[in-house]
C-alpha cells in the first residue's frame, strides 16, 4: 500500500499486522531534515492506530546519515534547541509508542540515523551496517536523543570513543556492543525484522505495552521503586481478559510449546 505523506519521504505499507515504515530519500542517503521527520511522524501515528507492531528501515544504500547538514546549517541557536526537542518528541513516538518497533539497518547507521534506532525496541543489522557518531567533525552534538539512548545501549565510554576518536563500528562490533540484538547476511535486514515484528505483534497488546512503557522507566528509576513499579504492572497484565484467555490457552494445551533456538 503506498503511503500519504510529503512525496513519499517516507514510505508505508502494511504486511499483516505490522507496519513498515521506510526513509525514502536514498539520493541523500536518507538524510533527516524537517519535512521527512514530519513524514515519520505520519508514519508512525497511522502505524500505531492500525497495527500491532512496526519494522523502520531505508530504502536505497543506507539506513540514514543523520540530520540534514544543510538544512541544519541555516539554523539559529533558538531554532536549533527546537529542532532537537522536534526530534525527541517524533523519536520518542517510537520508543514509548503504542507498538514495539524493530529497526532494520544497513549502510550508514550515522548520527541521528543511529539516534533514530536506538529509540526502536530491537534493532537488526546486516553485515553491511556500520555505525558512527561524526556529530564532533561536524562541530555539533547529538541532538536526537543520541546521549540518553545510545549510552544506555552501549555505554559511555564506547559512545564517547566513537564521538572523539571518530571511531566506526562494524555491524560485528555492534552486535558485541549491544548496540544491536541480531546481525544476518547482507540485504536479509528487513526480513528479519519483519519476522520479529510479526512475532511481537503475536503477543498481548497489554504485555507489549508494559514491555515499552515499564522497561525503560524502570531502568531509569531506583531498585525499589523499580520493583513496586514491575509489581503493578505485572498485576495489571494478569488481570486483563486476554492474560486469562491465553493462561487458559496454555493450561488446556492449546499454546505452542517452547523449545530450544533453531540452529542452535
Ligand atoms: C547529506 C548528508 C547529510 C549525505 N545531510 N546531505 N551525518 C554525517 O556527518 C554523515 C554525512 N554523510 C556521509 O558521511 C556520507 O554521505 C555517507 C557515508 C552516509 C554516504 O556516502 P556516499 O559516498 O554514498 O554518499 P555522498 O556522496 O557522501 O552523499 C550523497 C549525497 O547525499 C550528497 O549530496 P549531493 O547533492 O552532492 O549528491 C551529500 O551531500 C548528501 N548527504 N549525508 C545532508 N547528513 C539531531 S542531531 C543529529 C546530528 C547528526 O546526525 S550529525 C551526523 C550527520
Amino acid at each position: 500500500m503506498a503511503g500519504d505523506g510529503a512525496a513519499e519521504l517516507v514510505t508505508y505499507e502494511r504486511e499483516g499486522e505490522v507496519a513498515l515504515v521506510g526513509l525514502n530519500r536514498p539520493e541523500k542517503r536518507n538524510a533527516i531534515g524537517d519535512r521527512l521527520l514530519a513524514a515519520l511522524e505520519a508514519a508512525l501515528r497511522r502505524a500505531a492506530s492500525e497495527a500491532k507492531a512496526g519494522v523502520l528501515f531505508g530504502h536505497g544504500g543506507h539506513f540514514s546519515a543523520g540530520l540534514d547538514l544543510a538544512e541544519h546549517a541555516g539554523r539559529s541557536l533558538f531554532e536549533g534547541i527546537r529542532n532537537s526537542r522536534e526530534w525527541h518528541r517524533v523519536f520518542g513516538l517510537v520508543e514509548f509508542g503504542e507498538i514495539p518497533w524493530v529497526a532494520a539497518l544497513h549502510g550508514a547507521v550515522v548520527g541521528g540515523g543511529l539516534e533514530l534506532a536506538a529509540a526502536a525496541q530491537i534493532r537488526v543489522a546486516d553485515a553491511t551496517a556500520f555505525f558512527a557518531l561524526p556529530e564532533g567533525q561536524r562541530g555539533i552534538f547529538v541532538g536526537g536523543g543520541g546521549s540518553v539512548r545510545i549510552a544506555r545501549l552501549c555505554g559511555t565510554a564506547r559512545m564517547a570513543d566513537m564521538m572523539l576518536a571518530g571511531r566506526v563500528a562494524s555491524a560485528e562490533e555492534a552486535e558485541r556492543w549491544n548496540l544491536v540484538q541480531y546481525l544476518v547476511p547482507a540485504g536479509a535486514a528487513r526480513a528479519k525484522a519483519l519476522e520479529l515484528a510479526a512475532r511481537a505483534a503475536g503477543n498481548a497488546g497489554i504485555s507489549n505495552w508494559a514491555v515499552i512503557q515499564a522497561l525503560p522507566r524502570i531502568r531509569d528509576i531506583g531498585r525499589d521503586e523499580g520493583l513496586l513499579l514491575e509489581s503493578l504492572m505485572a498485576s495489571v497484565a494478569s488481570a486483563s481478559p486476554e492474560a486469562g484467555a491465553r493462561l487458559r490457552d496454555f493450561l488446556e494445551k492449546r499454546a505452542a510449546r517452547l523449545g530450544p533456538p533453531a540452529g542452535g
